[in-house]
Order: C-alpha cells, then structure tokens, then sequence
C-alpha cells in the first residue's frame, strides 16, 4: 500500500522530517512517497530536450508544478501529458523563443494568477551554432548565441524577477559551462556568451542579496544531449565524435546536481559550481580510452 504524505516546504527543507519518515518507513513497513515541492512553482527554460527535459522530470517526481517553455511545441504537450499523468503535477506549457523579446514579455508578463509565484527559475535554453575558427565563423551564428543565452536568459530574468523581489524570496538557476570559464580553440562566440552567463550570475547575486534571492551557476562539461547536434547542425558523425572515448554526463546528472541545489535550507545557496564527468578536466583535457 502507498500512502502519499505531503509535507509543507518549511518542514521537507529540515532533515529532521525526511529522517522521521524513514524512521516510520523502516519501523512500520509503510511507503511513503514525499512530496517535497508542493505548491511550489518551478519555471525551466528549454525543457523540450536535455538538460532541462531531466530537470522537468526530476522536480515534477518531486511535486514542483511546472512551467515548460521551448520552441517545439509537440515536445512541450507530451511532456506537459507524461507528467500531469504520471505524477499528477499541474504543469503549464509555454511556446516562445527566448532570442523575441516582445514573445517572452507577452508570455511570462501575463501568467495566470495561480502561476506568477515563481519559486525557482532555471535559465537553462541555450545552445552553441557551429564550432569555427573566429575568421571563418558565420556572424549569424554569433547573433543566434549571444541572442539565445545572454539576451534570452536577460528576458527572461527580467520578467519574473518582480515578483521574487516582492516576495523576498527565489531562487535563481543560470545554466553556465566549462565554456564561460576557459576559453578553448573555435569555442570563440559560444565561450563569451557563457561568460556573460558567468558575469550575469555574480551581478544577479549581489544586486538581488537585499531581496533574499539565491542565484546559482551550474557550469557543465560535456553533457550528452542534443547539444552537439544542434551545434554542428544535424550531422550526426561530428556530434557523436564530441562524446568518443569518454563517459560524458548525462542530462540527468545536471538535473540531480540543480535539485540538489535547490533543496538546501534557506540559509545556504552554492554559488558557482563547475561539473564534469570524470574523464574531463576544464575544457580541453580529457582522458579519453582508445
Ligand atoms: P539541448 O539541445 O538538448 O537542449 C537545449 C534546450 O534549449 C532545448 O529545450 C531547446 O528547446 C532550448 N532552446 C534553444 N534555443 C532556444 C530558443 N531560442 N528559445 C527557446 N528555447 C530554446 O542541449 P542541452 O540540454 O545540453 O543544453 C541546455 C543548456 O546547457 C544550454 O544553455 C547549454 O549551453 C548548456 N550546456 C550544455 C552542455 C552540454 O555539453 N550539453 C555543457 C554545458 C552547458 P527548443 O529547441 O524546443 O526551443
Ligand atoms: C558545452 C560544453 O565544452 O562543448 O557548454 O563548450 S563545451
């Protein structure tokens, strides 16, 4: 038998209750299954695939209703039916490209009442366009990126902010890289608009500390994802070759580590953290086997 037990944030953020539960969990043989994000409203960026699909379903196992933006819509309606059937979670699928200001003002500007309460937003939408050396590299690509992860994510921030700041409460979730911290040969474009990501995260974090506001930056290594596809747009041979000879991260690894972030009590915010499977070291060393 399950019994489904809901547990009011202040108390689920206390180890105190988790050990009770599994103290009644051993002793009485009952299965529980915790509810940890009740009521609480999780918006991700870009959770039609990667990344962000993993954090979609991490926080939705977790009770966190959800706000799912991205541009292929047909992602956005199987995922919104997954969850609402397998978790009973209230999710709200929003279709905008981040890079159209006007499209994400209209969208997060005029959320539902029940919806505005954000409580945790994951800046993760964001991709790289092409791997070239800086002379030969496509200025549209360069536009596509600077457009897609720093103004996009700018947009964004901007619209749900308020609210958080009205609340004095929030927590901010910037999808950095190993990128934002080295810079690595053809990364050109896609390293500076990482390390705006970088800058844009230190300044959240010290411009919205008065409002109680945590920001943390993840900054992945080499995560297996549609990331490289995208990046050598459609060919399957190069984005494959990305992840030869190592045991890249996977999705759901990010999306554990961004939980795990965002569970802390609210005393405690990890700033910036850099991750990487083990074959990885910053941007350009791997240990790769034959
Ligand atoms: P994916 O390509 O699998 O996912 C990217 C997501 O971003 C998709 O959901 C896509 O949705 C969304 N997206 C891209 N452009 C736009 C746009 N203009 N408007 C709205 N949504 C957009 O890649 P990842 O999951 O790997 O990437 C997620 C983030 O992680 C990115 O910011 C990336 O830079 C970062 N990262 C990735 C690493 C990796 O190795 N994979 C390592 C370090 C950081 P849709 O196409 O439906 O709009
Ligand atoms: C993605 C990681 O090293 O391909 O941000 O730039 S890398």
């Amino acid at each position: 038998m399950v019994y489904k037990v809901a547990v009011c944030k202040e108390n689920i953020r206390g180890y105190p209750v988790i050990e009770f539960v599994q103290l009644l969990n051993q002793s009485f043989f009952i299965q529980l299954v915790l509810i940890s994000g009740m009521n609480n409203i999780v918006l991700i960026t870009g959770a039609t695939s990667g990344i962000g699909l993993a954090c979609a379903r991490k926080f939705a196992a977790a009770g966190y209703q959800l706000i799912i933006t991205g541009r292929r819509k047909d992602r956005l309606v199987d995922l919104q039916q997954e969850l609402q059937q397998t978790y009973a979670n209230r999710v709200l699928p929003l279709v905008f490209d981040v890079q159209d200001r006007q499209a994400v003002e209209h969208n997060l500007n005029n959320l539902p009442e029940e919806w505005r309460a954000v409580d945790i937003l994951i800046n993760n939408a964001g991709l790289a366009a092409g791997r070239d050396s800086f002379e030969a590299a496509d200025l549209n690509d360069w536009e596509t990126m600077l457009n897609t992860n720093v103004h996009g994510l700018l947009y964004v921030t901007k619209a749900i902010i308020p609210q958080m700041v009205e609340r004095k409460t929030g927590h901010i979730i910037n999808m950095g890289s190993v990128a934002g911290k080295e810079v690595y040969e053809k990364g050109n474009v896609y390293c500076a608009s990482k390390f705006a990501v970088d800058a844009i995260s230190k300044a959240m974090r010290i411009d919205l500390l008065k409002y109680n506001i945590k920001v943390t930056a993840i900054h992945p290594g080499a995560v297996e994802t549609e990331f490289a596809l995208v990046r050598f747009k459609g060919d399957e041979a190069k984005a494959a070759s990305t992840y030869t000879g190592i045991k890249p991260l996977s999705g759901d690894d990010i999306a554990d580590t961004i939980f795990y972030c965002s569970q802390l009590p609210p005393h405690v915010c990890i700033n910036d953290l850099v991750i990487t499977c083990t074959q990885q070291a910053g941007t350009y060393y791997f240990n790769k086997t034959a």
